[in-house]
């Protein structure tokens, strides 16, 4: 029975808690003669047997016809399959979004956007879900040469993915942050929107990101004439205008070294176009319609200036009006663990056709620009794995039976998705923080201060979820026992995805390193403008009674972080660069304590407010400041540090 049913699942190609499209058990029991038929093959009738043959057959049939009759065989089983859990329109499940933007957005603004996400919470329910699902089971596929021998590199998406290319583009999820008819919201606007579509999207949540980044790039630019077709094309609502963006950074010797593994040269030609000449070791959403890229310009004998001044960045069409390539080979498609929906390429460029866009040499700092956007775009994916796990997970708990109660009655089984749902509450608010602050400055409203915070909390935020949805969803899936395994579940697909989220846009380590910039470009005035930000918000929540404990931890917290680097000010570099996680880790924790307080501080706050804020800030929250008297980050722990990696390994002691 268990296999016939399996049957049925696997013939719906529609896992499980797919909304009402799904085949579920129940409707399974329906399609039971089908599945009898599968069991027992082709109708006699229309099979050509000799007589032994059928007398074999009709015994067959006699015998399932018994196992029919057999109540616990054919029937009972049937009740212990469990019951898919069924989630709604997760816009309107979403307590936490939806409290956020009644408490920040104006009325006006707000009634808006509600029925905006409303009804794109019931599009998304409806039709967008199955799409993504049809974007897992039929991923992109590589045709290098065509019949008759011509090298063509095709990259065939499905009929999903491009539905979803159109459905972007008729929903404004890149347009509403360009258009800014909410002025400062629009920014939020967009991102609530790419929160609610990103984890039924089929991957497509990837090109959007660069997409949005390359519009970042080219508006950044004041939008230059020879920039202004492809602006409109990447802003569009028009499904049949609107293109995609890539972001091709990676090349053999790194995805973190750009400055130093950059190979590719640009020569340019006698019209002032440049072309490119490399290998681009791994492209994400290779079949987009245009791509910004780093090159190093050659001078006349052909020289190029190493390192990160040697950097320019160029923007690129990768098909003419035909359809073919410019000048780039597709070497072969990437062989990933996860978001294989999407087309991740080896590209080779030989001569492709490009325009420089930023001032020769100043390629990373312009690329930037587009690094942030997609950093914060992973925020979101991040934070949208985790609410999706755990909408499932809890429903599910309403379902399912185990020791003789429902789940959600298991004390322990609550605790466990409790905790899961401080930790999603802490990401949530730090995003909408990102978004807002972003909003901000792309309307002229920001002050300096509210820059030098976005600055440092993008990497902080991108660092910390990516970490959190990993351990969050791989936590969920448990919640699910050994359904959480099973791929045509849908989840594990979830969980791939996610995994992801804490390498790709930046790793956690190259990420640290990046909050370090940022406090060094502004000579310590983002971690002044953090604390003054931090108790802000804590005075605000002060003598608010119940929320005084949480308050006082995260003061405590933001001293400890304050004597830490006034101690580490004296210290050698090595000891920033050793403590570079933790003080992230740390600078994530106290943020979101701040904002969780805040949050639990207004007028109309629940209970579950207020627990948030109080579970979150009992969790260690500057574990910079435990981790420096322990003594980690001195010389002599660095050197410990390689001694427990390498005891027993072959390299010589003298070589570490
Ligand atoms: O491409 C990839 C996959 C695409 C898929 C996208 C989908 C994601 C969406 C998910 C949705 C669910 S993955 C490849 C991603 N690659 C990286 O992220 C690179 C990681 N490496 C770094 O971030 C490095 O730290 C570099 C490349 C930035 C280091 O380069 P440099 O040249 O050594 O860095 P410098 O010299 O410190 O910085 C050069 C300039 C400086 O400006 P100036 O010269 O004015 O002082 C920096 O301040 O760049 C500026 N800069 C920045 N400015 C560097 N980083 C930033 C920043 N983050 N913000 C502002």
């Amino acid at each position: 029975m268990h296999t016939r049913l399996g049957r049925i699942m696997f013939t719906c190609r529609l896992p499980w808690w797919r909304s009402s499209a799904t085949c579920q058990p129940r409707q399974a029991r329906r399609f039971l003669p089908r599945a009898q038929e599968i069991c027992q093959g082709p109708s006699p009738k229309g099979v050509n047997t000799t007589a032994g043959q059928g007398q074999q057959v009709g015994t067959q049939e006699k015998k399932v016809l018994e196992d029919l009759e057999m109540p616990f065989v054919r029937r009972e089983t049937e009740t212990l399959f469990q019951e898919q859990p069924v989630t709604g329109n997760q816009y309107l499940e979403d307590a936490l979004l939806r409290s956020y933007l009644k408490t920040h957005l104006p009325p006006k603004v707000l009634q808006e956007v509600h029925q905006d996400l409303e009804r794109f919470g019931n599009r998304l329910l409806t039709k967008i879900q199955p799409l993504g699902w049809e974007c897992e089971l039929n991923p992109p596929v590589f045709r290098q040469y065509d019949a008759w021998g011509q090298r063509v590199d095709h990259i065939l998406t499905c009929p999903a993915w491009r539905r979803m290319k159109e459905i972007a583009a008729e929903e404004g999820l890149i347009a509403e942050a360009y258009e800014r008819r909410y002025s400062n919201w629009s920014r939020l606007h967009q991102a609530v929107k790419l929160y609610l579509f990103s984890s039924c999207s089929g991957g497509f949540n990837c090109p959007l990101a660069m997409t949005d980044g390359a519009a970042k790039v080219i508006e950044s630019l004041g939008v230059p004439g020879s920039l202004k077709n492809a602006f409109e094309h990447l802003t569009s609502r028009d499904p049949k205008k609107f293109w995609t963006s890539g972001q091709w950074m990676t090349e053999r010797r790194g995805g973190s070294d750009v400055a130093n593994g950059t190979e590719t040269v640009a020569r340019r030609q006698p019209d002032g176009s440049y072309h490119l000449y490399g290998f681009k070791w791994f492209t994400s959403a290779a079949d987009s319609d245009v791509t910004l890229t780093l090159a190093r310009v050659a001078d006349a004998e052909g020289r190029v200036k190493q390192g990160s001044s040697g950097l320019s960045l160029f923007f690129l069409k990768v098909r003419d009006e035909e359809g073919k390539l410019n000048s780039i080979q597709v070497q072969r498609l990437k062989d990933k663990l996860g978001t294989r929906q999407m087309a991740t390429a080896e590209l080779w460029l030989d001569g492709a056709q490009a325009e420089l866009i930023s001032a020769e040499g100043r390629g990373v700092a312009s690329i930037s620009n587009m690094l942030n956007i997609t950093r914060i775009h992973n925020v979101i994916g991040a934070v949208a794995s985790m609410r999706r796990m755990i909408s499932l997970s809890r429903e599910y708990a309403r379902r399912r039976v185990a020791f003789g109660k429902l789940l959600k009655d298991h004390p322990l089984h609550m605790q466990t998705i409790a905790r899961m749902e401080v930790q999603t509450r802490g990401a949530f608010l730090l995003l909408m923080e990102i978004v807002r602050l972003l909003g901000l400055v792309e309307t002229n409203m920001a002050s300096e201060e509210h820059q030098l915070l976005l600055r440092l909390l993008v990497p902080v935020a991108k660092l910390y979820t990516g970490k959190q949805a990993s351990a969050v969803v791989v936590e969920a899936m448990e919640s699910f026992g050994g359904q959480g395994y099973m791929e045509d579940t849908g989840l594990p697909g979830l969980v791939r995805d996610t995994l992801v989220l804490s390498i790709w846009e930046g790793t956690t380590n190259i990420l640290s390193l990046d909050v370090l910039r940022s406090l060094t470009k502004s000579q310590g005035q983002v971690v002044a403008v953090f604390s003054s930000t931090v108790q802000k918000k804590l005075e605000l929540a002060s003598g608010t009674g119940k929320l005084d404990l949480a308050v006082k931890q995260t003061r405590d917290a933001l001293s400890g972080l304050t004597r830490f680097l006034q101690a580490a000010g004296s210290r050698q570099a090595l000891t920033m660069e050793l403590a570079a996680r933790d003080f992230s880790y740390s600078l994530a924790r106290i943020y979101a304590g701040a904002l969780l307080i805040e949050h639990a501080a207004r007028p109309d706050a629940s209970s579950t407010d207020l627990s948030a804020a109080q579970r979150w800030c009992n969790q260690e929250l500057c574990p910079v400041a435990a981790e420096s008297r322990n003594g980690s980050y001195e010389a002599e722990a660095a050197l410990l540090d390689q001694g427990l990696v390498y005891e027993g390994s072959p390299v010589p002691p003298g070589r570490l």
